[in-house]
């Protein structure tokens, strides 16, 4: 039977059909694995399930011993595997791209509407017990019905935020991407494809939706920061690294942005004291998939992967 460990606590539904079809294993305390316990489980099973916790780098593939043929990934961000050293390794890699679309879609209108709106400030003040009551000019934000909004990546997941924008909100759309959107997507969001630099100059708004890798790092750096302008607002529910997030601190405090709401950092969980201290910061913890439906669906993906693997066809998520 197919040796199947899985380095975290998955939903419950998922390690049930996983312990009735393959030898499972499961990290029972839920604690982020450390390399050495990577190492060893990389030699002791034939399939790891992976999430973003876990850095999969080359010293762990190719861990003296490595018995495991597939890394199952939980989740659709892949920027913690190396899949260089994996492929090199004969290592399948999958992923579980489209199930996670509309919630985390939903999270990065979530995290506009709350940096506009001043939404943590305002629960931060009730939650203190220094609401002193309505006044005219109490806590005013920005407006987002009809303000434009950029789009970096032109994804499942970045356009799926368009969307919402667009039809939801009445917002001017307008896209970076590294390829040509498609005519049809354009029109259907009244949007613009621009330069990253052009976008960040002509948005109120910026949400970030692009991978994480070597040409994206710190692409959201102090100059460009600069461009989106003292009235803008940036959002992040991609991943940490694609924004320099020192230059934002510089930014938030500063005055170079009117503020950001994100969902991932640099070095998560960790998060610089000093921007937790910055008021117009809305900071959530990696919440994307973050629902009951999408976890067990992002699951169940892994499981046809693995399912796949397991019968030796090509497991319809394979990254390499
Ligand atoms: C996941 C995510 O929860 O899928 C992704 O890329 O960022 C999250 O929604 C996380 O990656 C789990 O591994």
């Amino acid at each position: 039977m197919l040796r199947v460990a899985l380095t975290r606590r998955w939903p419950e539904a998922v390690e049930a059909v996983l312990g009735d079809e393959f030898a499972l294993r499961v990290n029972k305390s839920d604690v982020p694995a450390e390399k050495n316990q990577l190492i060893k489980l990389m030699a002791d099973s034939d399939v790891l399930g992976v999430t973003v916790t876990d850095q999969i780098d080359a010293e762990v593939i190719n861990a003296p011993g490595a018995s495991v043929r597939l890394l199952a990934n939980f989740g659709v961000g892949f920027n913690h595997i190396d899949l260089e050293a994996a492929r090199a390794a004969g290592i399948s890699v999958t992923n579980t791209p489209g199930v996670l679309t509309d919630c985390t879609a939903d999270l990065a209108m979530t995290l506009m509407l709350m940096a506009a709106r001043r939404a943590g400030e305002g629960e931060r003040e009730v939650r203190a017990g220094q609401w002193a009551g309505w006044r005219p000019t109490h806590l005013l934000g920005t407006r987002v019905t009809g303000k434009t909004l950029g789009i970096v990546g032109a994804g499942r997941i970045g356009l799926a935020t368009a969307r919402r924008a667009h039809h939801g909100f009445g917002m001017e759309i307008l896209l970076h991407s590294r390829s040509s959107v498609a005519p049809e997507l354009l029109t259907e969001l009244a949007a613009e494809q621009l330069t990253l630099d052009e976008l960040l100059s002509r948005s109120d708004f910026v949400s970030l939706h692009c991978p994480s890798n070597a040409d994206t790092f710190h692409m959201i750096d102090a100059r460009r920061l600069k461009l989106l302008g003292s009235s803008g607002i940036l959002i992040n529910t991609a991943r940490g690294d694609v924004i320099d997030e020192a230059a934002l601190l510089d930014a938030l405090t500063g005055g170079a942005i009117a503020g950001a709401g994100l969902d991932v950092y640099e070095r998560e969980p960790e998060i610089p004291a000093a921007l937790l201290e910055c008021e117009n910061l809305v900071a959530l913890p990696h919440l994307g998939s973050g629902t009951v439906e999408t976890r067990g669906a992002m699951g169940m993906r892994a499981v046809e992967n693995i399912r796949a693997f397991a019968a030796g066809r090509e497991p319809p998520d394979l990254l390499t």
